[in-house]
């Protein structure tokens, strides 16, 4: 199934997910179009399959997804722990590192990966790359009040990069959670040190760069999918 080059690549990877989910599991539900792919995927094979499965979702749009796709939904305080947590990126690197957050959902997102038991990403090819920070800024979510004093100090590191905007253009971006976000670029520090940087710098509330957190990556291609661990 998950080798059919008419099958579009994002598609591919979601069922090959979805085929990954063992009977019993709690799984977490990651946020965008990748994601949402997974989750149609996976309620079709819960219901072929009359499988017992409990979700968890990292935003509101992938709750109630679920909820319509007739999945059993737990709310995120009722965990303890998760089986696997499954979303997609916005940049992959060969070491499984990870550049997420262009979407509103950081928080929550980076959340259910860190506690899962097994943390599984789905990508097209077109989001893989050298170096994470390639391709978009690093989203560097941060609570409102504060966000000159992060910015100050991340430029004092050489970091460069300003308020996200929202869609309009004519006020700033508010995320899921009520933060801001700074999109900010950076050169000569190593992504280990910047997410030892990100991670430990009061004021900031989560960051993009997903440092080796992913357990695996599913890369679907027009010749069928690629899996790295
Ligand atoms: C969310 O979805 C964000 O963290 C990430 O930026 C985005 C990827 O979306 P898509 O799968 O639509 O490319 O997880």
């Amino acid at each position: 199934m998950t080798n059919n080059p008419a099958v579009n690549p994002k598609q591919q990877v979601a069922e090959q997910a979805a085929n990954m989910v063992e009977n019993g599991m709690i799984v977490g539900l990651g946020t965008g179009s990748t994601a949402n792919l997974f989750i149609d995927a996976l309620a079709q094979r819960s219901r072929q399959e009359e499988l017992q499965l409990r979700v968890v979702a990292s935003s509101v749009i992938s709750h109630n997804r679920a909820i319509k796709a007739g999945l059993s939904v737990l709310s995120i305080n009722q965990l303890s722990g998760l089986d696997m947590y499954v979303d997609g990126a916005d940049e992959v690197s060969d070491d499984l590192s990870l550049l997420k957050g262009r979407g509103q959902d950081l928080v929550k997102e980076k959340l259910l990966a860190r506690h899962a038991d097994q943390f599984v990403v789905l990508v097209d090819e077109s989001k893989q790359v050298r170096q994470i920070g390639e391709k978009h800024p690093i989203p560097v979510e941060v609570a409102p009040d504060c966000w000159q004093l992060v910015q100050a100090a991340l430029q004092q590191q050489g970091g460069q990069g300003s308020l996200r905007p929202n869609a309009a253009g004519d006020n700033v971006f508010y995320s899921a959670d009520g933060n801001l976000v700074l999109d900010m670029t950076f050169t000569d520090i190593t992504l280990k040190n910047l997410n030892q940087l990100l991670s430990t710098l009061p004021g900031v509330v989560e960051h993009g760069i997903f440092y080796l957190l992913a357990s695996e990556v599913l890369i679907g291609k027009a010749q069928g999918v690629i899996r790295l661990t």
